[in-house]
Protein backbone atom coordinates (compact mmCIF):
# COMPACT_ATOMS: atom_id res chain seq x y z
CA UNK A 1 0.00 0.00 0.00
CA UNK A 2 1.38 3.52 -1.17
CA UNK A 3 2.72 5.55 1.98
CA UNK A 4 0.80 9.09 1.99
CA UNK A 5 1.99 12.61 3.54
CA UNK A 6 0.24 14.76 5.58
CA UNK A 7 0.46 18.36 7.63
CA UNK A 8 -0.15 18.25 10.89
CA UNK A 9 -0.52 21.67 12.44
CA UNK A 10 -0.51 21.90 16.51
CA UNK A 11 -2.41 25.58 16.14
CA UNK A 12 -1.71 28.31 18.45
CA UNK A 13 -4.74 27.42 20.47
CA UNK A 14 -3.56 23.81 21.05
CA UNK A 15 -0.02 24.93 21.97
CA UNK A 16 -1.38 27.68 24.51
CA UNK A 17 -3.62 25.41 26.72
CA UNK A 18 -0.34 22.39 26.57
CA UNK A 19 -1.99 20.11 24.49
CA UNK A 20 0.97 19.92 22.32
CA UNK A 21 2.10 16.47 23.60
CA UNK A 22 -1.25 14.70 23.82
CA UNK A 23 -2.08 15.81 20.28
CA UNK A 24 1.47 14.71 18.95
CA UNK A 25 1.01 11.13 20.83
CA UNK A 26 -2.42 10.48 18.88
CA UNK A 27 -0.87 10.55 16.50
CA UNK A 28 2.04 8.84 17.16
CA UNK A 29 -0.87 5.85 19.11
CA UNK A 30 -2.69 5.84 15.34
CA UNK A 31 0.87 4.37 14.18
CA UNK A 32 1.99 7.65 11.83
CA UNK A 33 5.72 7.89 10.92
CA UNK A 34 7.12 11.19 12.34
CA UNK A 35 9.19 12.28 9.17
CA UNK A 36 9.28 16.29 10.37
CA UNK A 37 8.37 18.15 13.32
CA UNK A 38 9.63 21.41 14.37
CA UNK A 39 7.85 24.73 16.66
CA UNK A 40 7.68 27.68 14.65
CA UNK A 41 5.67 31.10 14.02
CA UNK A 42 3.40 31.04 10.72
CA UNK A 43 3.99 34.50 8.71
CA UNK A 44 0.84 36.53 7.61
CA UNK A 45 2.54 35.38 4.31
CA UNK A 46 2.59 31.55 4.73
CA UNK A 47 -1.01 31.49 6.16
CA UNK A 48 -2.63 32.88 3.39
CA UNK A 49 -0.90 30.67 1.09
CA UNK A 50 -1.87 27.68 2.98
CA UNK A 51 -5.49 29.20 3.51
CA UNK A 52 -5.28 30.14 0.06
CA UNK A 53 -8.34 28.02 -0.97
CA UNK A 54 -10.55 29.92 1.50
CA UNK A 55 -9.01 33.29 0.66
CA UNK A 56 -12.93 34.61 -0.57
CA UNK A 57 -14.72 33.56 2.56
CA UNK A 58 -16.08 35.70 5.37
CA UNK A 59 -13.80 33.96 7.90
CA UNK A 60 -10.55 33.81 6.02
CA UNK A 61 -8.83 37.30 7.82
CA UNK A 62 -10.02 36.11 11.12
CA UNK A 63 -8.23 32.27 10.07
CA UNK A 64 -5.06 34.01 9.10
CA UNK A 65 -5.46 36.36 12.08
CA UNK A 66 -5.75 33.03 14.43
CA UNK A 67 -2.74 30.47 12.82
CA UNK A 68 -0.31 33.73 13.05
CA UNK A 69 -1.11 34.54 16.61
CA UNK A 70 1.10 32.85 18.26
CA UNK A 71 3.60 29.62 17.79
CA UNK A 72 2.27 26.40 16.47
CA UNK A 73 3.95 22.65 16.46
CA UNK A 74 4.03 21.41 12.64
CA UNK A 75 4.70 18.07 11.66
CA UNK A 76 5.27 15.76 8.24
CA UNK A 77 3.55 12.37 8.83
CA UNK A 78 3.69 9.10 6.87
CA UNK A 79 1.99 6.28 6.83
CA UNK A 80 -0.39 4.09 4.44
CA UNK A 81 -3.81 5.92 4.24
CA UNK A 82 -2.03 8.81 6.33
CA UNK A 83 -4.63 11.69 5.33
CA UNK A 84 -8.07 9.49 6.32
CA UNK A 85 -6.72 8.25 9.27
CA UNK A 86 -5.56 11.73 10.70
CA UNK A 87 -8.34 13.59 9.35
CA UNK A 88 -10.25 10.84 11.64
CA UNK A 89 -7.99 11.23 14.90
CA UNK A 90 -8.71 15.12 14.15
CA UNK A 91 -12.41 15.03 13.95
CA UNK A 92 -15.14 17.09 12.23
CA UNK A 93 -13.83 20.83 11.16
CA UNK A 94 -17.16 22.28 13.95
CA UNK A 95 -15.96 20.57 17.16
CA UNK A 96 -18.97 20.71 18.72
CA UNK A 97 -20.38 18.26 16.08
CA UNK A 98 -16.91 15.91 16.04
CA UNK A 99 -17.21 12.53 17.43
CA UNK A 100 -15.72 11.79 21.17
CA UNK A 101 -12.30 10.00 21.32
CA UNK A 102 -10.90 12.32 18.41
CA UNK A 103 -8.97 15.59 19.08
CA UNK A 104 -11.45 18.06 18.33
CA UNK A 105 -14.38 15.86 19.84
CA UNK A 106 -12.34 15.79 23.07
CA UNK A 107 -10.66 19.08 23.24
CA UNK A 108 -12.43 21.84 21.65
CA UNK A 109 -15.67 23.77 21.04
CA UNK A 110 -15.29 26.49 18.33
CA UNK A 111 -14.70 26.00 14.75
CA UNK A 112 -12.14 29.33 15.22
CA UNK A 113 -10.25 27.62 18.18
CA UNK A 114 -10.54 24.08 16.94
CA UNK A 115 -6.73 23.40 17.54
CA UNK A 116 -5.50 21.17 14.92
CA UNK A 117 -4.83 21.10 10.95
CA UNK A 118 -4.84 18.17 8.99
CA UNK A 119 -4.25 18.04 4.60
CA UNK A 120 -7.26 16.94 3.41
CA UNK A 121 -5.79 14.81 0.19
CA UNK A 122 -2.94 13.02 -1.00
CA UNK A 123 -1.70 15.91 -3.59
CA UNK A 124 -2.52 18.93 -1.02
CA UNK A 125 -0.55 16.51 1.81
CA UNK A 126 2.55 16.83 -0.63
CA UNK A 127 2.41 20.86 -1.64
CA UNK A 128 1.58 21.53 2.13
CA UNK A 129 4.27 19.25 3.53
CA UNK A 130 6.54 21.38 0.67
CA UNK A 131 5.03 24.55 1.78
CA UNK A 132 6.13 24.47 5.52
CA UNK A 133 9.62 22.14 5.05
CA UNK A 134 12.44 22.62 3.38
CA UNK A 135 14.12 18.75 1.97
CA UNK A 136 16.69 18.88 4.79
CA UNK A 137 13.72 19.33 7.90
CA UNK A 138 12.68 16.35 6.60
CA UNK A 139 13.70 12.58 7.37
CA UNK A 140 11.54 10.07 5.03
CA UNK A 141 14.19 7.75 4.81
CA UNK A 142 14.35 6.14 8.41
CA UNK A 143 12.19 3.30 9.66
CA UNK A 144 10.65 2.04 12.81
CA UNK A 145 11.84 -1.50 14.28
CA UNK A 146 7.82 -1.23 14.81
CA UNK A 147 7.12 -0.43 11.37
CA UNK A 148 6.20 -4.21 10.19
CA UNK A 149 3.49 -4.34 13.08
CA UNK A 150 2.13 -1.59 11.58
CA UNK A 151 2.24 -1.98 7.98
CA UNK A 152 1.40 -5.15 6.53
P1 LIG B 1 -10.46 21.60 8.32
O1 LIG B 1 -9.57 22.41 9.23
O2 LIG B 1 -11.31 20.63 9.08
O3 LIG B 1 -9.72 20.98 7.18
P2 LIG B 1 -11.46 23.51 6.35
O4 LIG B 1 -10.27 23.18 5.53
O5 LIG B 1 -12.80 23.43 5.70
O6 LIG B 1 -11.51 22.62 7.68
O7 LIG B 1 -11.32 24.99 6.92
C1 LIG B 1 -10.07 25.43 7.40
C2 LIG B 1 -10.30 26.19 8.67
O8 LIG B 1 -11.13 27.32 8.40
C3 LIG B 1 -11.04 25.40 9.74
O9 LIG B 1 -10.17 24.61 10.52
C4 LIG B 1 -11.66 26.50 10.55
C5 LIG B 1 -11.99 27.56 9.51
N1 LIG B 1 -13.36 27.44 9.06
C6 LIG B 1 -13.87 26.54 8.18
N2 LIG B 1 -15.19 26.71 8.00
C7 LIG B 1 -15.53 27.76 8.78
C8 LIG B 1 -16.74 28.44 9.04
N3 LIG B 1 -17.89 28.08 8.45
N4 LIG B 1 -16.72 29.49 9.92
C9 LIG B 1 -15.57 29.86 10.51
N5 LIG B 1 -14.38 29.26 10.31
C10 LIG B 1 -14.37 28.23 9.46
MG1 LIG C 1 -8.79 21.82 5.54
Amino acid sequence: MPMERTLIIVKPDGVQRGLTGEIIRRFEARGLRIIGMKFMQVSTELAEKHYAIHRERPFFAGLVKYITSSPVVVMALEGTNAIAAARGTIGSTKPHEAAAGTIRGDFALEVGRNLVHGSDSVENGQIEVGNFFTEAELHPGWSRNTDPWIFE
